[in-house]
């Protein structure tokens, strides 16, 4: 479709605006039809950028590399342009609106010469759900193009949704690469030492530049549907949460929908796929990694999945750690900076135990056997189509949301924090949120182990000051009925042994511990209460068919007085950074469990 014929005046006018401003050398408005899927992607194999994989092995599937230096979101280069830096607040890169708007709109001035300008209409959630958000990205990368025509609903259906005045939220984007007369293009043009991913919450807006890569340039994800929507939705009394959504079925056939809420790089895609090892029960797939939630008319807590798609990460993606999600992305995938087989499909480490016979690595390098280096980057990604999941529940795209039963937090902690817990009241359960912290992995920048505070593993995607978004949570115990507020735990899968053993199996396993949460959201399983909260013993739990000790499960569960009488203080002085924004319900909270720890 071309500019003049879109309906929307005002978005005409705009998209105008910045391709005078941009000066790409054509326009394209994204429909969204599979005819201009296979019409880009074919584009892409044409200049190099994608390879084609092997029809009979990954049928509608690509491969491409991104360029070395362009490989992950950046957080240090990410802004919250506030015209109060106290409303970024303390966790936050803060830039004075004005300031960035002047330097974006020197850096991006004709900045697409010589590039196609897509114009790519996207909605984040069902389309008709009234949580709904419309983004309009005006990108010069038709990757990124392709890939959120996988992670959003996105062409024509949303141009007439948003019919002649409908309200988008605008955001920019470019590689930052112009291509001038005799230029010769790049597989994967970027201009990494110019990267700034900007979000201005007073005027919803986003511009990002310089980065062609994930979080960074697809920006319905972590721009819009997290740092944006977090803002409106404290504005409008809902929440915008870096959470899975599952559906967990009892043997019985009653079903519980659970929110979860673990930092990057904590297995979230793994545990939204899950296949429990325990007989009869079910998990099915809502969501892999944000949650939008609302209270309903009934006073509950409805969450829906903003994305349509999933950006997972593929190394350690196997049949073992989940073998639905190696069925969501055999076929219709883009395959971003893992391995290439001869045969013509992808690797990654952690895949098969043996590779296969590569052809090249992320980095287009003949593949080397000898070579120490990885095949596939650690941040290398699949992205692919919700509807691809085998356990796709039938709720994925239900408008107005699933009903939230418990919202589980967890973080990789190799000592101190139980397999599990549950939190005494709303207020315990925002403290656990507020608590929550991770220990890096070689995925994230970053020293390995080091502990790593990520309140409501919102570190990176928070849009305002995290000290009024600990009140925003306080504040749904005014908002409804506490008693129909959902019920909260915490969850560790990563405690080690003292010889650096994982002490629980982890994967399928993990299953064990959502029955416990499903039975303690209907008063059908015991808790002993401890300083810390409800937690289990081991005959609490469903462990058959499971070979562990009673030693290993006493481990699991200690509460070591010492060690969170020290967790306490080192907390003391993380909240203390939020000064007058800390909310005083929480620092009551830690009180509270100093106290009953001394006792
Ligand atoms: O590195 C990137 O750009 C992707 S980050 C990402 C992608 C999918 C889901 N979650 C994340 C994350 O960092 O939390
Ligand atoms: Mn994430």
């Amino acid at each position: 479709m071309k500019v003049d014929q879109l309906k929307h005046k005002a978005l005409q006018e705009w998209i105008i605006k910045w391709k005078n401003h941009f000066e790409p050398s054509d326009v394209y408005v994204c429909d969204g039809s599979e005819q201009e899927h296979h019409r880009l992607a074919g584009e892409l194999v044409k200049s190099g950028a994608f390879i084609k994989l092997n029809e009979n092995k990954r049928p509608g599937s690509y491969w491409c590399a991104s360029d070395p230096n362009d490989v992950a979101r950046v957080e240090e280069r990410t802004f919250i342009c506030s015209k109060d830096p106290k409303d970024a607040g303390p966790t936050n890169h803060h830039k004075d609106p004005k300031i960035m708007h002047d330097g974006l709109n020197k850096i991006s001035k004709g900045c697409m010469k010589g590039r196609t300008m897509y114009v790519v209409p996207f909605c984040m959630g069902p389309i008709d759900a009234p949580l709904a958000m419309i983004g309009v990205q005006l990108s010069d990368s038709p990757y990124v193009a392709c890939n959120m025509r996988t992670m959003t609903r996105m062409g024509q259906q949303v141009l007439d949704k948003l019919g002649k005045d409908g309200e988008y939220i605008p955001c920019l984007h470019s590689v930052g690469v112009p291509l001038n007369e005799g230029d010769t293009d790049s597989y994967w043009p970027c201009s990494p030492e110019d990267v700034v991913v900007s979000h201005f919450p007073e005027e919803k807006l986003i511009f990002s530049y310089g980065s062609g890569y994930g979080g960074n340039a697809l920006l319905g994800k972590k721009c819009l549907a997290l740092r944006i929507a977090s803002v409106k939705a404290k504005e409008e009394k809902w929440l915008a949460e870096h959470m899975l959504i599952i559906k967990l079925t009892s043997p019985e056939g009653e079903s519980k929908f659970i929110a979860g809420s673990f930092p990057s790089a904590c297995g979230k895609t793994n545990l939204a796929m899950l296949e429990p090892s325990l007989p009869g029960w079910k998990v099915e797939c809502v969501g892999d990694d944000i949650a939008w939630m609302k209270v309903g008319k009934d006073g509950r807590l409805y969450a829906i999945n903003p994305e349509a798609g999933f950006f997972g990460v593929a190394p350690g993606t196997s049949e073992k750690s989940n073998p639905n999600c190696m069925r969501a992305i055999e076929k219709n995938t883009i395959f971003t900076n893992v391995g290439l087989t001869e045969d013509g499909d992808v690797w990654w480490e952690g895949m098969t135990d043996i590779p296969p016979k590569m052809k090249m690595d992320w980095k287009r390098r003949p593949w080397d056997p000898s070579s120490k280096e990885k095949v596939a980057h650690p941040n290398s990604r699949f992205t692919a189509h919700a509807t691809m999941c085998p356990i796709l529940a039938k709720e994925f795209d239900e408008p107005e949301g699933v009903p939230i039963d418990a919202i589980i937090f967890g973080g990789r902690r190799k000592s101190l924090v139980p397999l599990v817990y549950e939190s005494l009241s709303w207020e315990h359960g925002v403290f656990l949120g507020a608590s929550l912290s991770s220990e890096l992995t070689a995925a994230v920048k970053g020293t390995v182990g080091k502990l790593r505070h990520d309140p409501f593993s919102m570190i990176a995607f928070c849009g305002y000051n995290m000290g009024d978004y600990f009140s925003h949570w306080l504040d749904f115990a005014k908002f409804t009925d506490r008693s129909k507020l959902p019920k909260i735990f915490n969850v560790n899968w990563f405690r080690q042994d003292s010889a650096g053993k994982f002490m629980w199996p982890g994967f399928g396993e993990n299953g064990r511990v959502l029955k416990w949460i499903f039975e303690r959201c209907s008063d059908d399983a015991k808790a002993e209460l401890t300083p810390i909260g409800n937690v289990p013993h081991m005959e609490d739990f469903d462990l058959q068919g499971l070979d562990i000790s009673k030693g290993q499960m006493d481990e699991l569960l200690k509460i070591d007085t010492e060690g969170w009488l020290k967790e306490m203080d080192e907390l003391d002085s993380y909240f203390s950074m939020f000064k007058e924004s800390m909310p005083q319900a929480l620092l009551e909270e830690l009180e509270a469990i100093r106290k009953r720890l001394k006792k």
